[in-house]
C-alpha cells in the first residue's frame, strides 16, 4: 500500500540520514526440548487506571490539538485537564530543567527529548497502560528510537517541518515582477527578496534551534553543527536580512491569515491552518506550506511523562486516549499534522491526505534535512547567533 511504502520510506531515509543501519530482525529461538507449561497470563487491568486525584497536567505547543479533545476526555474519565501551553523547545526545555514543573504531559521535540531521557528529566511509560500504542506506525516508532533507545520513554504527538510559507498573491506584488526564486529559502535569507518582500511583512519563528539549523542549512553548512566559524557565517547572512524581518513569533497563524505576514518561517501544519482560516473569513488569497528545492527541517514532538509527574496514571490513560484512530484522523484533518498513528490513516479526509505538505511524498523526504540532536555548544551556539541576529548587533 502507498502508505506503508512512505512510512517505511521515510524512517529509511531518516535512519540511513544518521548512519545508522536498521537491525537485522533477531534469529528465530532455537526450539526447546521440553516445553515448559504455559506461563500464566499477566492480568490486565479491567480499564483505565486512575490517580486518586482525578486531575491531568498537560504543556503542549499552542494550536496543536483538535478543538473538542480535551473536553471529550475529561467527560469520559472524569479527569479535569488543565492544559498550557510553550511555544518553543528552548522554553519547555528550561522548565523541565529547573524541575517541579508541576506538569504530568510535556511534547518535547525529539531533539532536545534525547538529552531530557539522558538527563532522567522524563520517566518510562508505563507501557501495560497503552494498548493504543499497538496503532501506531512501527516505521514511525523505529525512528524515535534515534531519541529513545527502546521507545521507552516517547510517544509520538506528532510531526511536520519548519519550512517557508508564503501568502502568494500578497508575496507576488511585493516582488513586482520579478519571478519567484528556485530555492524557497530565498524568500526569507536572501536580501534581492527580503528587501521588497518586507513591504508585506516578513515573519519568523521566535527560536533559535528552529532558525539557525535551517540558515546553516541554506549557507550549505549541517544544519546541527559543531563548529563556531559555521555559525560566524550564519550570523553573518542572517545580519543582511535581520532590518527586513518585521514578525518574531511561534503562533503566527493569525498574523498570516489576516494579511500581518506575507512570508515566513513556520511549521508546515500552521501554515496550512493559515491557509483554511484564510479561507474561512472570506480571503481570496492563495496561501501555501511550500517544500523547498534544498529541503525543510523535520520535526517529531513527542509526548513524554515528567520524572516526578503527580499523575501518573491519569497521563497513561490520556495518552491511549489520544492515540484512538479517530483524535489521529482529527490532528491531521483539523491540524493539519499527521501523527504515525496507522490506524487512523483511512479516516483523513481525502484532500488533507493528497496536501503533500501534509502527508509529504517519499521522493521529497530525500531533501529533507532530519531530526538530529543537540550537543549543549551547539545550542548555546545556536542561542548566541540567534540572541545577536534578532538585536541586529
Ligand atoms: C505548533 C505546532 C508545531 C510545533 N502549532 C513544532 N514543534
Amino acid at each position: 500500500m502507498k502508505k506503508q511504502v512512505l512510512a517505511l520510506a521515510i524512517s529509511a531515509i531518516l535512519l540511513a540520514a544518521c548512519g545508522k543501519k536498521e537491525e537485522a530482525p533477531a534469529a528465530p529461538a532455537a526450539p526447546v526440548a521440553a516445553a515448559p507449561a504455559p506461563a500464566a497470563e499477566p492480568a490486565k487491568p479491567a480499564g483505565p487506571v486512575f490517580d486518586d486525584e482525578k486531575v491531568l497536567n498537560i504543556y503542549n505547543w499552542p494550536d496543536y490539538i483538535p478543538e473538542g479533545m480535551i473536553a471529550t476526555f475529561e467527560k469520559e474519565t472524569g479527569i479535569k485537564v488543565n492544559y498550557d501551553t510553550f511555544e518553543t523547545n528552548e522554553a519547555l526545555h528550561a522548565k523541565l530543567v529547573a524541575g517541579n514543573t508541576g506538569y504530568d504531559i510535556v511534547v518535547p521535540g525529539t531533539v532536545f527529548a534525547k538529552g531530557q531521557i539522558e538527563g532522567g528529566l522524563l520517566q518510562p511509560l508505563k507501557k501495560e497502560q497503552i494498548p493504543n500504542l499497538a496503532n501506531m506506525d512501527p516505521a514511525i516508532m523505529s525512528v524515535l528510537t534515534k531519541a529513545d533507545p527502546d521507545n521507552k520513554h516517547l510517544v509520538p504527538w506528532a510531526w511536520g517541518f519548519t519550512t517557508v510559507g508564503i501568502n502568494k498573491t500578497k508575496a507576488e506584488k511585493a516582488l513586482g515582477g520579478m519571478a519567484m526564486p528556485e530555492n524557497a529559502w530565498d524568500l526569507v535569507f536572501k536580501p534581492e527578496y527580503t528587501s521588497k518582500l518586507k513591504s508585506c511583512g516578513i515573519a519568523y519563528l521566535d527560536s533559535p534551534t528552529e532558525i539557525l539549523p535551517v540558515a546553516l542549512h541554506y549557507i550549505g553548512k549541517d544544519a546541527y553543527s559543531n563548529d563556531p566559524a559555521d555559525y560566524k557565517l550564519a550570523t553573518e547572512m542572517l545580519a543582511k536580512v535581520r532590518k527586513d524581518v518585521r514578525l518574531f513569533s511561534s503562533t503566527m497563524i493569525d498574523d498570516i491569515a489576516g494579511g500581518k505576514a506575507c512570508v515566513a518561517i513556520g511549521w508546515s501544519g500552521d501554515i496550512n491552518q493559515a491557509a483554511a482560516r484564510a479561507k474561512e473569513n472570506g480571503s481570496k488569497d492563495v496561501i501555501e506550506a511550500l517544500l523547498p528545492s534544498t529541503g525543510a527541517l523535520i520535526f517529531f514532538d513527542t509526548m513524554a511523562v515528567t520524572k516526578d509527574a503527580k499523575h501518573p496514571n491519569n497521563a497513561a490513560a490520556f495518552i491511549d486516549f489520544y492515540l484512538r484512530p479517530e483524535n489521529a484522523a482529527a490532528m491531521a484533518n483539523d491540524m493539519g499534522y499527521p501523527t504515525g498513528n496507522k490506524a487512523g490513516m483511512d479516516k483523513v479526509n481525502p484532500e488533507i491526505a493528497g496536501n503533500k505538505t501534509i502527508f509529504v511524498e517519499s521522493d521529497y523526504f530525500g531533501k529533507m534535512i532530519p531530526p538530529s540532536s543537540f550537543t549543549n555548544e551547539a545550542r548555546e551556539a545556536m542561542s548566541n547567533a540567534y540572541n545577536s541576529f534578532k538585536k541586529g548587533k
